[in-house]
């Protein structure tokens, strides 16, 4: 007897929230340069003995050409350029007072609900995926469950920079085997909450923002998905992971119960970023080009790729591993010249902003990757 064949599920909605306040280059190496000053004349003897290294200055002309960055938004800004705070000031909630980033999420997720044709109660299963998750516990996915009166479940996971893909691939098997019938993924980012913005190399790379997506079982999809950003059936996912220590941050649960102490800056986002461009750029052509010829779909047949937004050089140098060509901006989109890399939800504005123009039967590919290493893609088609 042949296998029956899985059941199709398509995105339905997206939603994108963008934090009001937005910081250039300029500002930033501005600040970090005060900070930077301030920090050599500090340790001036340190340094003078040769026991501490100074700490170099940033340039802002190496950001734009090292990554493509040209601006980034951030929940809070003075906080974040003030030299001698250099983290962003979000308010303390109490227990009875949402917290900020279910507070960021809802405009996302009611946003994505609109363009589906659902409100939250049609919702059956809510999934966050964050680098940057608030808490321990209780989830803020069910916070946000409760919030938008959805029933069913609702979980937290953290994938680093993939955990939107990896929350899809959850949304999708959640709706193949029948343990939900509307799934709402989410991925709140406040990335300045754990970004460096003390040291040069770390502190241009990261911005704050929240995607939505609602996922359905095609044949339940409102209106058969029609409208301007229409309905897009997932084809394939394909996730994989491979150990690497080249991203990494050390906060976590037992940092109160180790016996020695750390340096601060293990407890926040930190990489060998040559490495993980090198690592990470051929994994990730691997791994298209592996799930392409799974679902048997040819690379030239792809019209856009809304690839994870970290570098402009690494998106480029992976898009032609995978086409044999650069591709132009059409092909690939780029938003992280305005919104950096906004770990998750990168890939996901991408899809949000720039998939409105496609045509029926159009191919895309959403990718992400990062910590872990981590990679996830998703074969989509517009119906
Ligand atoms: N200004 C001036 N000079 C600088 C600066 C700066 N801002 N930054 C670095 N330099 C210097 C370096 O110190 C170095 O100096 P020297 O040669 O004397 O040692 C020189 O410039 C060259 O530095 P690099 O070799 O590091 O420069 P690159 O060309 O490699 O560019 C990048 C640096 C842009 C970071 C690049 O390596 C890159 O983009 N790599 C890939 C990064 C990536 O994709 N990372 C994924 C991270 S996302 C993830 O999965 C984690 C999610 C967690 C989210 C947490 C949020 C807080």
């Amino acid at each position: 007897m042949a296998a029956p064949s899985p059941v199709s599920v398509s995105i339905t909605g997206t939603g994108l929230f963008t934090p009001s306040e937005s910081i250039s280059n300029a500002e930033l190496a501005a600040s970090l340069t005060a900070s930077v000053e301030r920090w050599n004349a500090e340790h001036a003897d340190a340094i003078a003995a040769g026991t501490v290294e100074a700490r170099a200055l940033p340039d802002e002309e190496f950001i734009e050409k090292a990554s493509g960055i040209g601006s980034r938004f951030v929940m809070e800004k003075s906080g974040v350029l003030d030299p001698e705070r250099m983290r962003p000031h979000l308010p303390t909630r109490t227990e009875d007072e949402l917290s900020v980033t279910a507070e960021m999420a809802l405009p996302a997720i009611h946003e994505a609900l609109t363009q589906a044709g659902r409100s939250g109660s049609d919702v059956d299963a809510v999934i966050l995926g964050a680098s940057n998750l608030q808490r321990a516990y209780p989830a803020v996915a069910i916070e946000i469950q409760h919030e938008i009166g959805a029933g069913g479940w609702a979980f937290d996971m953290n994938v680093a920079c993939s955990s939107a893909t990896f929350s899809i691939q959850n949304a999708v098997d959640a709706l193949r085997n029948g343990t939900a019938s509307c799934v709402v993924v989410v991925n709140p980012e406040i990335t300045s909450g754990h970004n460096n913005f003390e040291l040069r190399d770390h502190h241009f790379i990261f911005g704050d923002a929240c995607t939505a997506l609602v996922l359905e079982r095609t044949e339940d999809a409102v209106g058969g998905g029609a409208g301007e950003h229409g309905r897009w059936d997932v084809l394939g996912t394909k996730l994989a992971t491979q150990f690497s220590n080249n991203i990494r941050n050390d906060f976590g649960f037992l940092n109160e119960s180790e016996d020695d102490e750390r340096d601060p800056h293990e407890l926040m986002f930190r990489q060998n970023g040559q490495s993980v461009f090198k690592e990470v750029c051929p994994l990730v052509v691997k791994h298209i080009t592996g799930h392409l010829a799974e679902v048997d779909v040819d690379a030239t047949d792809i019209r856009r790729f809304w690839l994870h937004q970290a570098n402009l050089k690494m998106n480029q140098l992976i898009a032609k591993g995978v086409l044999g060509r650069v591709p132009d901006t059409d092909e690939a989109p780029v938003i992280l010249d305005e919104y950096a890399n906004t770990s998750s939800a990168g890939s996901i504005i991408a899809f949000h902003k720039h998939r409105g123009d496609l045509a029926t039967g159009d191919l895309g590919v959403i990718c992400s990757f990062g910590a872990g290493y981590s990679v996830g893609s998703i074969v989509v088609r517009r119906a």
